[in-house]
């Protein structure tokens, strides 16, 4: 039986709104641990990786907020994230915001020799120090998994870059900065943005991203961002973008992930709780996570 552990992640120090650090309790309220025991895999939760509050630290570089922070916590999430993998499990983070995927892309990568990774996102999380128009990490750990950008975000775990180019899919993208356009443009990744989605439509949006991230890879990692979806659906994030992912169009790109049987870890970021209408956002993360993992409408026996 397919065992599932699942990391907790509380940190709130990439972006600039308190809240996201309430994300992985939101999520196991949701019902986190039920669901995915439902569909017949063994839970295990790890617990959360200490972070450190906002409120007890301070800014030094504007342009990298709370740089040697994430650094620490970022080591940490990718040694745990690692160890997962290596007992044969599938590591399950929940955030907090997206800085956390420097640290779990690294574990994924330790464990790996190849991986591909499938990045939902409004944004394209491209940034660098140098593009950057916040100074939040938040928008900057695509590149870092590239190799792109600070070097304490692209060395974490000490090795540059974790992912390669020609793995990498971006889906639901309709916010993207000036400079990190241009960093994508020159990076090689795939970018499949509302655009493409609305004109091909979601399933053959998949069928290519789920090709391209898994060629030649040990496994697929999914770094789910809730704002990839509509603020209607999944109103409860820091940086919501209209016309985004629909409910249905969400489902469907996670049951062809799981139909394609390439996933082997997941991220899901981004949920803030304080800012949602009731527990939507956190609920709508269970019920896309619980596709991703093969929950069919109609199961097969
Ligand atoms: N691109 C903006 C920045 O870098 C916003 C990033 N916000 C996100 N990314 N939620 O997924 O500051
Ligand atoms: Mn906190
Ligand atoms: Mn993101
Ligand atoms: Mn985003």
């Amino acid at each position: 039986m397919a065992r599932i552990e699942v990391l907790g992640v509380p940190l709130d120090l990439g972006q600039g709104r308190r809240g996201v650090d309430m994300g992985p309790s939101a999520i196991r309220y949701a019902g986190l641990q039920d669901r995915v025991r439902a569909l017949g895999f063994e839970v295990q939760d790890l617990g959360n990786v200490p972070v450190p509050e906002p409120e007890a630290k301070e800014i030094q570089d504007p342009k990298l907020k709370y740089l040697p922070e994430i650094e620490r916590v970022s080591e940490e999430i990718a040694a745990r994230v690692s160890e997962v993998l290596k007992r044969g499990s599938m590591p399950v983070i929940l955030g907090g915001d997206h800085s956390l995927a420097i640290g779990s892309l690294a574990g994924v990568a330790l464990a790996k020799a190849r991986v591909g990774v499938i990045w939902f996102d409004a944004h394209g999380d491209m940034n660098t120090q140098e593009t950057t128009p916040s100074g939040n990490i938040h928008g900057m750990p695509l590149a870092a998994s590239l190799g792109i950008g600070h070097p304490g975000l692209t060395r974490v775990a000490g090795f540059a870059p974790k992912v390669r180019p020609e793995n990498v899919v971006l889906v639901g993208a309709r916010s993207i900065d000036e400079g990190e356009a241009r960093l994508i443009r020159e990076s090689g990744l795939r970018v499949f943005t509302m655009h493409e989605i609305d004109r091909q439509g979601i399933g053959a949006v998949m069928e290519e991203a789920i090709r391209i991230a898994s060629q030649g890879v040990d496994g697929v990692h999914l770094s789910l961002d809730l704002d990839a979806l509509d603020p209607m659906t999944a109103p409860g994030v820091g940086t919501p973008v209209r016309g985004g992912i629909t409910y249905r169009e969400g489902h469907l790109a996670m049951e062809l992930l799981a139909e394609a049987g390439v996933l082997c870890s997941v991220d899901v970021v981004e949920v803030n709780p304080i800012l949602d209408v009731a527990n939507r956002t956190a609920e709508m993360a269970v019920d896309l996570l619980c596709s991703a993992l093969g929950k069919k409408i109609l199961p097969d026996s």
